[in-house]
């Protein structure tokens, strides 16, 4: 089964190719198309983004497609980042300057106020418009410094209680098997075996 990932970002293509490596899927990157368009991002939830995006995608590429809409969610601070993880430092933010302006703000709350969760949707969408979408959750805290190096995003300041340390410092075959996007593509797989 053919299926294109309708993202740019290289941390989630990673994630979600070795999660796929067992099935028979063969996932297409955006990259091995020409004039694929910028898609602007104004839906009001994860939903609405996953959506819009593997909606355009398929139009373009006529192909079946898988979109992720994800990000970080911090309670103290009134769910920011939320739908503009991505983009919280600025349109063209890194992560880096992401993670920067998330200490900044949190630098005077103590750790016990510092939880947060990651959130994923994920929206298959086929040619003919029908689509399923299917979510995950991660739980955990926003530590004051940047620890370890795998990941993306804000994993280096993601502190997973249960692990005793940031996703970033997880193997990223442990990380696929707790986070967010394991587990709204575990709920995936589970309905691709049952169907085909
Ligand atoms: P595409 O829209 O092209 O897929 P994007 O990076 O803009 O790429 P989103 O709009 O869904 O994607 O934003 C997701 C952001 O949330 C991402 O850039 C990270 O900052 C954060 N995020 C999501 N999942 C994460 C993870 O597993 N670890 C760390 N940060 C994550």
């Amino acid at each position: 089964m053919k299926i294109v990932f309708a993202s740019r970002n290289q941390g989630k293509l990673n994630e979600i190719k070795s999660m796929l490596a067992d099935t028979k899927v063969e996932l297409i990157s955006l990259t091995d198309y020409d004039g694929i368009p910028e898609i602007v991002e104004d839906g009001k939830s994860f939903l609405e983004n996953a959506l819009k995006k593997a909606k355009i995608i398929s139009g373009i590429t006529g192909e079946t497609v898988l979109a992720d809409d994800s990000g970080l969610t911090v309670s103290v601070l009134n769910g920011e980042p939320g739908i503009y993880s991505s983009r919280y430092a600025g349109e063209k933010a890194t992560d880096d300057e992401n993670n920067a302006k998330l200490l900044d703000k949190l630098k005077n709350v103590p750790p016990e106020k510092r939880t947060a969760y990651f959130q994923c949707v994920l929206v298959l969408y086929r040619a003919d418009g029908s689509f399923e979408s299917f979510a995950g959750n991660w739980q955990g805290q926003i530590i004051d410094e940047k620890r370890g190096s795998n990941g993306f995003g804000y994993d280096p300041i993601f502190w997973v209680p249960e692990m005793k340390m940031t996703a970033a410092e997880l193997p990223s075959a442990v990380k696929n098997t707790l986070s967010h996007r394991g587990q709204a593509l575990a709920k995936l797989k589970n309905k691709l075996l049952s169907c085909c």
